[in-house]
């Protein structure tokens, strides 16, 4: 297991500079944001970002995310052209020696919240999400003023794509996703790249659009869809946690064989469909971290973590969730509990326990 956190490119206001002095910061997760979502992501593009980090010494580990034309995922009779454009990009990556790339299927909006000002009591805030408030807002105006992230939709091709995906079923989006990995999956093989989906978040249906990767059930089904270590999962903690259903040391022990990547952060849920986010150790939240990571380290995972999100914290403005002091805050703690864990991991194996 080792400690990696995202970077956003030259826009990012924290420098790679700083992120490199996180003490045991060794990989960084990045992407290229000038693509428009389904072309083909260049080789020497990715070799230069590459490039860049390795500059910095430290390592571009994964690609999250190379974001899923909506085609793709409704189906449509150009998902084809899309899903080549796709698998050149894997391709790319193979050959521009990253190993690891997280995706997501999550329709039209990527993760979602509601507020990216939840304050606590210390001044700090960080970011909520309520159902109740989804209904607030006024997908008219586009999705400009949500954090949709990958892009933002305009009103008329917002609604155009919300009446598409309200018109397919989660079985339909099922099948797509299938037909999707059946094409990508043996050009991960080829090219040495390692996918790792992304579970929904939150992990339910927002907008009334069909969310499937929620729960343990859909990720045993993802990784069954082609049986191939390449076909992977990212365990995301703070996604699968904002449910009250999803029970992560359970999901870990069923699913380890196909962990490829591990976004670990904490949430408080507070009600049903409803959560903030809050400091990574245990007693701040609803999730069992050292449970988590010794499941992990019994389970003998090996690839990237990152704290994900954290609190803006010290008066740090930035982009919602990522500031840089609560995220390396977050992989001090991180690194504490692997200590702790990998010791107990290594005691149980020596005593032929795991
Ligand atoms: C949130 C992230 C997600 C993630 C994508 C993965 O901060 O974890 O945006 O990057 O959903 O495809």
């Amino acid at each position: 297991m080792y400690m990696t956190m995202r970077w956003f490119g030259a826009d990012d206001p924290v420098p790679l500079e700083h992120i490199r002095q996180v003490p045991g910061m060794e990989g960084v997760v990045s992407a290229l944001y000038d693509i428009p979502v389904g072309e083909v992501w260049p080789r020497d593009a990715l070799a230069d970002l590459k490039g860049e980090i390795e500059d910095a010494k430290l390592s571009l580990e994964v690609i999250e995310s190379i974001p899923i034309h909506d085609s793709i995922k409704l189906g449509r009779p150009d998902r084809d052209e899309r899903i080549d454009a796709y698998c050149q990009s894997v391709s790319n990556m193979g050959e521009a020696g990253i190993p690891l790339l997280c995706y997501n299927f999550m329709p039209v909006f990527d993760w979602t919240r509601t507020n990216l000002k939840h304050p606590f009591k210390d001044g700090s805030h960080a970011l909520s999400f309520s159902y109740e408030n989804l209904s607030e807002i006024d997908l008219s105006k586009g999705s400009k003023d949500l954090p949709g992230w990958a892009k933002a939709y305009g009103p008329e091709e917002l609604d155009a794509l919300l009446n598409a995906y309200r018109q397919i079923s989660r079985g339909q989006m099922w099948d797509n996703l299938a037909y999707f990995l059946e094409r990508v999956v043996p050009v991960a093989e080829e090219a040495g790249v390692h996918l790792a989906i992304h579970p929904d978040d939150p992990p339910w249906s927002i907008f009334g659009l069909p969310r499937i990767i929620v729960d343990e059930d859909a990720l045993a089904k993802v990784i069954g869809l082609v049986d191939s270590p390449y076909n992977g999962l990212t365990l995301c903690t703070g996604s699968l946690g904002a449910s009250r259903n999803n029970h992560l040391v359970r999901i870990i022990k069923r699913v380890a064989h196909r962990i490829n990547f591990v976004h670990m952060r904490n949430v408080q849920v507070t009600g049903h469909k409803h959560f903030h986010e809050c400091p990574h150790p245990s007693r701040f939240g609803s999730i069992d971290m050292l449970s988590v990571m010794t499941t992990l380290a019994n389970s003998g995972y090996t690839g990237p973590i990152r704290p994900d999100h954290g609190r803006m914290i010290w008066g740090e403005q930035g982009r919602p969730g990522y500031g840089l002091f609560d995220r390396a805050l977050g992989a001090m703690y991180l690194q504490g509990l692997r200590e702790a864990a990998m010791f107990n991991a290594r005691r149980l194996n020596a005593e032929g326990q795991i």
